[in-house]
């Protein structure tokens, strides 16, 4: 099985993919190869920062491994919060928090539709490749669920009536960002290794 570094800080991400991967690829993370630094996430964009995550641990420690990126992006918002996803109410605030401001500002709208939206950089033996999974639904009016984590209690997903903190993993996986961006990154890795 080969071993592949993900480059994250954000274990629900690591549950998600480790999930959707089963035994193709064994994921290692960073505190396995024994990092510690910040990784900066300045690009200002969901691309960017997917890359930029990737490309800060591959220039030290020149092994294979991805990291991704998602944002939340709401088209009434023009794409907000986006690549703040997760700084959207400040630098010390909280998913709560981030929820909060995103109802308050969708308060009173009838247009609601947004899009979860992940790309995936991929460092293989020092070339990049980027997959991108999109997954659109809508802004609910008021969170519900408790599983997932972020925004999920108050994004619906398309063709469902229930929010992704209240769907299973199994099918946040199956339709999700993250899952497309995933499926996508498995198949390259089969045909590679
Ligand atoms: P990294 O270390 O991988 O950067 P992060 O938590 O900082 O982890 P991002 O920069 O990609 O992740 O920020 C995206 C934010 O969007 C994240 O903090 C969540 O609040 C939210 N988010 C990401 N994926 C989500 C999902 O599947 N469902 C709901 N919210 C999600």
């Amino acid at each position: 099985m080969e071993k592949l570094l993900f480059v994250t800080g954000n274990q629900n991400k690591v549950k998600e993919i480790k999930a959707i991967l089963g035994d193709t690829i064994q994921l290692i993370g960073l505190e396995e190869v024994g990092w510690t630094n910040e990784i900066p996430e300045t690009t200002g964009t969901i691309q960017g920062n997917s890359l930029q995550k990737a490309n800060t641990v591959f220039e030290k420690l020149g092994i294979n491994c991805f990291a991704e990126d998602t944002g939340l992006e709401v088209d009434i918002l023009n794409g907000e919060p986006g690549v703040d996803s997760a700084i959207y109410a400040g630098e010390h605030k909280n998913a709560s928090d981030n929820m909060a401001l995103l109802l308050k500002k969708m308060d009173g709208e009838m247009k609601r539709s947004a899009q979860f939206r992940t790309v995936i950089t991929l460092i293989l033996n020092g070339e990049q490749q980027f997959f991108e999974g999109i997954c659109r639904g809508h802004i609910a009016e008021k969170k519900s669920g408790e599983g997932g984590f972020g925004y999920d209690p108050i994004f619906i997903p398309e063709n469902y009536s229930l929010s992704f903190g209240q769907l299973s993993p199994r099918v946040k996986n199956q339709i999700s960002h993250r899952g497309k961006a995933v499926a996508q990154l498995i198949q390259y890795l089969k045909n590679m290794l």
